[in-house]
């Protein structure tokens, strides 16, 4: 059998698109910003352009929230700028993936207008409505506890005074969920899928796909978070009774009829048998998904995102392996990322963001992320080794609707407490999805070249951007750039996992040691009929000792993220590892 798939060798590259790049002066990034950098994106080795939502939105949570499926925000441009992406992409010889948001609409769309119009409106049965509950003191409760995803201490029900219901909205109130039980909802998502396709593009993103089948009996979730009055229920609506018939029918009635990448979003879901339902070469339903995993170590587990939890390397081999296994034993696919929009710079959560060690750290992912199985994503300027936001900036910076709600929920609940508050803001700091969404560094020119001098930004420019830019890290040595720089790294890296592919990509892995040892160091195997690699990590600010095992033949070190001294670390025996320091060798 040929398991070899273009969409399985492709590199993905992200585009958050209100901080990439800014045409038209008004602080907001655009579809031209994009276009006009496509050039940027061919020289690093990228092959796919996902962007995060740029239809119409009021966007309450950054265009997570589509008020017109077939239109674009007017901050973004116009369908028109989209075609001319399109055709850009195509004489590079790159696809554009579209972020596909149907688990939910925003509460704009003409869709829920009708809907919430009156109990008897057609379109009534298009989103969740039930009927309030009433407690022993005969006042009005939701249906259930669920609670809200991104305001994690409300309510996932919102109560609409005119038709005197509930409203299941899982992410905020601006969202309402879709009901997908309806058969004209199904149908009228195929026909938005169809749309772009038809238009040029090449395959979705598929936000939080895992969401649109709900227990339909809405049962309370466990109580978790004892402290609380609504609880995560994601038992109910992750991966639910239908879920699996509903992506059958997608690929069916659309997919199948194009040639397309796909990749579902598929947070709380762990289970490898329920993951290869969905990923299985023969299952008929989505390319990929995104496993929540890698992104969850530092969360408490089961529990809510804003607070902070400390992770092991264990936990990053233990992760690592299981899901390197699922592609290559059982045959199913997946994604391998460290960044997306919703999470910290993988630099600063699984390295160290100093000035000492914030390129090593970087460059130490990039050689992990270049060298494991998956069809790789990149998220904009993790290429740069872009760091969190510094522990300077106050609340008012941050302008993701979770942060916002995370803090004001925190100071009402702990007024005048000022340990509390400076919990709260270091929560955000580590965690917030602000820390991703601050503008693209291109330049040293003020707002980092991201947008003219003269107009502010809609989101601060991380400070460092100065040091940590595009223009620096591409310059010749010449120039006073660097020819080490994360960007060439990551460059290169890609280059030779497309050289390699059939280790990188298509081969076979094999964990390098216990994944439940206390040590630092992440090393592994892989390998295809011809060709075998090494690849060590040490995921540690201290040195590190690695034995080669007997068993394993190394005929050189290749490669490493240090500028020197890789090549003459010894083949057999104890090798000592710098801080951060990660090797590539090849075996015989
Ligand atoms: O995210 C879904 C999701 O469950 C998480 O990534 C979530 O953002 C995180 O746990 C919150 O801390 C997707 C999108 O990627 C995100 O940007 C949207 O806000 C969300 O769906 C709703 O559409
Ligand atoms: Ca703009």
């Amino acid at each position: 059998i040929d398991r070899h798939r273009w969409w399985k060798e492709a590199v993905v590259y992200q585009i958050y698109p209100a901080s990439f790049n800014d045409t038209n002066d008004d602080g907001w990034g655009d579809v031209k910003g994009i276009t006009s950098k496509l050039d940027y994106l061919k020289e690093l080795g990228v092959d796919v352009v996902w962007t995060s939502p740029i239809y119409k939105s009021p966007q309450a949570d950054m265009g997570y929230d589509i008020a017109d499926y077939k239109d674009i925000d007017h901050r973004y441009g116009t369908l028109q700028d989209v075609d001319n992406l399109i055709a850009e992409l195509k004489k590079r010889n790159m696809k554009l993936m579209m972020d596909l948001v149907v688990n939910h609409t925003s509460n704009e769309h003409a869709w829920f207008q009708e809907s919430r119009s009156s109990k008897d409106n057609p379109k009534r049965d298009w989103y969740i409505w039930k009927k309030p509950k009433f407690d022993a003191q005969g006042n009005r409760q939701p249906p259930n506890n669920w609670s809200q995803i991104l305001g994690e201490m409300n309510s996932a029900w919102t109560w609409d005074e005119a038709t005197q219901e509930y409203y299941l909205s899982l992410f905020t109130p601006e969202q309402p969920d879709l009901n997908w039980e309806n058969p004209d909802v199904r149908a009228a998502v195929h026909d938005v899928l169809r749309f772009w396709l038809d238009r040029g593009a090449s395959g979705f993103r598929m936000d939080v796909i895992n969401l649109i089948s709900k227990v339909q009996s809405f049962p309370d979730g466990e109580v978790v978070a004892p402290d609380h009055q609504y609880q995560p229920g994601f038992k109910y609506f992750a991966n639910g009774p239908r879920l699996h018939e509903y992506l059958k029918e997608i690929n069916r009635e659309v997919l199948s009829k194009y040639d397309t990448i796909t990749v579902g979003e598929m947070p709380f879901v762990r289970d490898e048998d329920e993951v290869l339902k969905v990923v299985g070469a023969e299952a008929g339903e989505l390319n990929m998904i995104f496993i929540f995993e890698i992104v969850d170590i530092d969360n408490v587990p089961g529990s809510y995102r804003m607070a902070l939890h400390p992770w092991k390397v264990s936990d990053l081999r233990r992760c690592m392996n299981r899901w390197q296994k699922l592609m290559i034993e059982r045959d199913g696919w997946n994604s391998l990322f460290c960044e997306n929009h919703d999470n910290p710079r993988s630099v600063s959560r699984y390295c160290d963001d100093s000035d000492e060690y914030r390129e090593l750290g970087a460059k130490l992912l990039a050689l992990m992320q270049t060298t494991l199985a998956g069809t790789l994503y990149v998220y904009q300027g993790e290429e740069l080794g872009m760091r969190n936001v510094p522990p300077t900036w106050g609340p008012e910076e941050y302008k993701d609707i979770e942060s916002v709600n995370y803090y004001k929920k925190m100071m009402s609940m702990y007024p005048g407490d000022e340990e509390k508050r400076r919990h709260a803001m270091e929560v955000l700091q580590k965690k917030s999805r602000d820390n991703c969404r601050a503008p693209m560094q291109w330049t040293e020119e003020p707002n980092a070249g991201f947008c003219s001098s003269d107009v502010e930004p809609w989101m601060r420019v991380n400070d460092d951007y100065p040091t940590v830019n595009a223009a620096v890290q591409m310059a010749p040595k010449q120039a006073g750039g660097n020819d080490f720089s994360v960007r060439q790294f990551w460059k290169r890296g890609l280059e030779n996992r497309k050289k390699h592919k059939d280790v990188f990509i298509y081969g076979d892995f094999e964990l390098l040691g216990d994944e439940n040892d206390a040590g630092d160091v992440f090393a592994y195997k892989r390998w295809s009929r011809d060709e075998a690699f090494v690849v060590v990590l040490n995921f540690s600010g201290q040195e590190s000792q690695w034995n080669v095992p007997s068993a394993l033949k190394i005929e050189s070190w290749a490669a490493g993220n240090y500028e020197v001294g890789s090549s003459d670390k010894p083949l057999t025996g104890a090798i000592t590892l710098r801080p951060w320091e990660g090797l590539l060798g090849v075996c015989k």
